[in-house]
């Protein structure tokens, strides 16, 4: 279907939002659809397409629908197939820069991002624009970074048991609920986007605490209530990996004193990711071993590298064991700082030597101290 352009209700599907959003935004700030045929229903084009992409992801993030509908209109050719050689970014941004005042987010932005949401959100448009030209101007045939998951209403507040949500609870932060809605479509660019915009707009803490941890335990609940969401999971914890790795690093001379390793067999490294670019924020370096450390490679390290603090991180019961603790103890030099960090050990059992970190703002401080 060459440039027929989508009904309200192919269009709602491609972008993952109810029918009712899109009428409401073409009522009242004139995203509507603009191909019309005498005796026909009006059909959304590609370019109409860009422009509600450009819309659904500045709210997702928080911003206010009146900011997001002027911004989505200042992208006439974001998604047009012809765009591609004249760089829909570059449109994007030039509009951007010719407006003198951007808009900034609502009056209390969950995230203040507004110039940095721009710049994201034209390399997202840079990426979309590609995978639609690329569907040689057919919207029903592409499967692109459009194509939603039918009906993924995600990142409400509905109960885990139901549907195909992530609950977050009625109190979670606009910017997590486009996170989740943004996951359960399995759509990356819009992660990232999220992800980019909040780290840029509140640091790293901030978007741990109220973004990336709330949907992940949400995530969490829904695997284990269902036994699905895997593939949810893995593209989640990819993009939160590649955002929190984006942060940048304190200039390589430093040489790092801190070691962050998960456990041996410990899969589960995110929170260590987050603590790594937490500490890159407030320019202190540190050496990420990353999963499934064993024991003696620790050791290794340690002794390789004379480490001031060692956190070592266990998700799950079964790889809390207290005996990788005690062999880093037991070193002719062992660190001045030795954390457990996570639910998987066993709180009564550590040596009193060991470090319990509270949370990562706890975490940050400790270890930062203990590096200077
Ligand atoms: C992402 C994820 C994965 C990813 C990890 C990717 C990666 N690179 O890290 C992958 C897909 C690899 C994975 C694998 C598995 N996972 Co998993 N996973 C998760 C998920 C969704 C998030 C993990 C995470 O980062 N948690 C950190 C924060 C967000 O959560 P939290 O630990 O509850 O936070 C508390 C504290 O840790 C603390 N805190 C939070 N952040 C920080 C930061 C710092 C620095 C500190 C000090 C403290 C701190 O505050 C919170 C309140 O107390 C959790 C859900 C969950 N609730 O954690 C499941 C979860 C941990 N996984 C689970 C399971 C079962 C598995 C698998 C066994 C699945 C399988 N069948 O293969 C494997 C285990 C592999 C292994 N041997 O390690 C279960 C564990 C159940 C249990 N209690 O034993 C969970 C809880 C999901 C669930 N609800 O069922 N997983």
């Amino acid at each position: 279907m060459a440039n027929d352009g989508l009904s309200a209700g192919a269009a709602a599907r491609r972008l993952g939002v109810a029918v009712t959003t899109l009428r409401t935004w073409h009522q009242r700030y004139g995203l509507g659809p603009s191909r019309h045929e005498p005796g026909h229903h009006r059909r959304y084009t590609l370019e109409d397409m860009g422009r509600l992409q450009v819309m659904q992801r500045l709210t997702a993030q928080g911003v206010a629908p009146a900011e997001a509908a002027a911004w989505a209109r200042r992208s006439p050719d974001v998604a047009s197939p012809s765009s591609t050689t004249s760089s829909p970014s570059s449109a994007a941004s030039s509009s951007a820069a010719s407006s003198s005042a951007p808009p900034s987010p609502s009056p209390a932005p969950p995230c203040e991002a507004s110039a940095d949401s721009l710049e994201s959100s034209s390399g997202v448009l840079e990426r979309s624009s590609g995978t639609l030209a690329g569907s040689s101007g057919s919207l029903e045939g592409s499967s692109g970074s459009l194509a939603g998951a039918p009906g993924s209403f995600a990142g409400s507040s509905a109960p885990a048991g139901g549907g195909q949500t992530i609950a977050l609870g009625p109190r979670a932060d606009p910017a997590a609920r486009g996170l989740a809605r943004a996951a359960m479509r399995l759509d990356g660019p819009a992660m990232r986007f999220i992800l980019d915009g909040a780290i840029a707009g509140r640091g790293v803490i901030a978007t741990w605490e109220q973004l990336i941890m709330p949907v992940l335990i949400g995530v969490g609940e829904r695997y284990e209530a269902t036994a699905r969401f895997v593939e949810v999971e893995h593209l989640l914890s990819r993009s939160v990996t590649e955002a929190l790795s984006g942060v940048p690093r304190p200039p390589w001379e430093i040489a790092p004193r801190a070691l962050l390793a998960a456990a041996d067999e410990e899969q589960h490294t995110l929170p260590l990711e987050a603590l790594a670019a937490a500490l890159a924020e407030s320019g202190v370096p540190s050496r990420l071993l990353g999963a499934r450390v064993p024991s003696q490679a620790l050791l290794d390290a340690v002794e390789r590298t004379g480490p001031a603090v060692v956190v070592l991180w266990s998700q799950l019961r079964s790889t809390g064991d207290v005996a990788q603790l005690e062999r880093l103890l037991a070193l002719p030099h062992p660190p001045l700082v030795l954390a457990a960090a996570g639910p998987g050990w066993p709180a009564p059992d550590l040596p009193p030597e060991v470090t319990v970190f509270r949370g990562l703002a706890d975490a940050v401080r400790i270890v930062a101290a203990a590096s200077r």
